[in-house]
């Protein structure tokens, strides 16, 4: 059996990253993530994201482009990653996070990631304006 896709998004806006802090589950709540989710039977990657940020933060966003590689999650499951702008809203922890934070260029050491988040979130750091 292939592995089940998780897609994170490197949301963008005005030069600066959006991190979300983790509130479950207990072993990985308090730690920070690009946020995503699962992608569904039938959805494309870019879809599962755009439905998982508006689900999770209340947020629109486009797509714009994978950052290579894949990294693995607990057993059967693995990480895939994009970077996008955010269209319209105002992100707000609606579900899974308890607390969201935007870093600017520089700050990308700023809160405490997720292991299996950091080598994406080290490229899509290097792709911020002055990052
Ligand atoms: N996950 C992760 N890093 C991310 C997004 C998700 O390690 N940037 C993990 C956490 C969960 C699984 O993927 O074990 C599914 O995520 P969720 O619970 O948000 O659907």
């Amino acid at each position: 059996m292939s592995d089940r896709v998780v897609v994170a998004g490197a949301v963008y806006d005005r030069g600066r990253l959006l991190a979300a802090r983790r509130s479950a589950p207990p072993e990985l709540a308090g730690r920070w993530e690009l946020p995503g989710g699962k992608v569904e039977p039938g959805e494309s990657g870019e879809q599962a994201l755009v439905r998982e940020l508006r689900e999770e933060l209340g947020i629109e966003t486009e797509p714009l482009e994978r950052i290579p590689g894949e990294w693995p999650l607990k057993p059967g499951y693995v990480l895939r990653v994009w970077t996008a702008r955010l269209l319209s809203g105002v992100p707000a922890p609606l579900q899974d996070h308890d607390e969201l934070r935007w870093l600017g260029p520089g700050e990308g050491d700023a809160v405490d990631w997720l292991e299996q988040d950091r080598p994406a979130v080290a490229e899509a750091v290097r792709r911020l304006p002055g990052g």
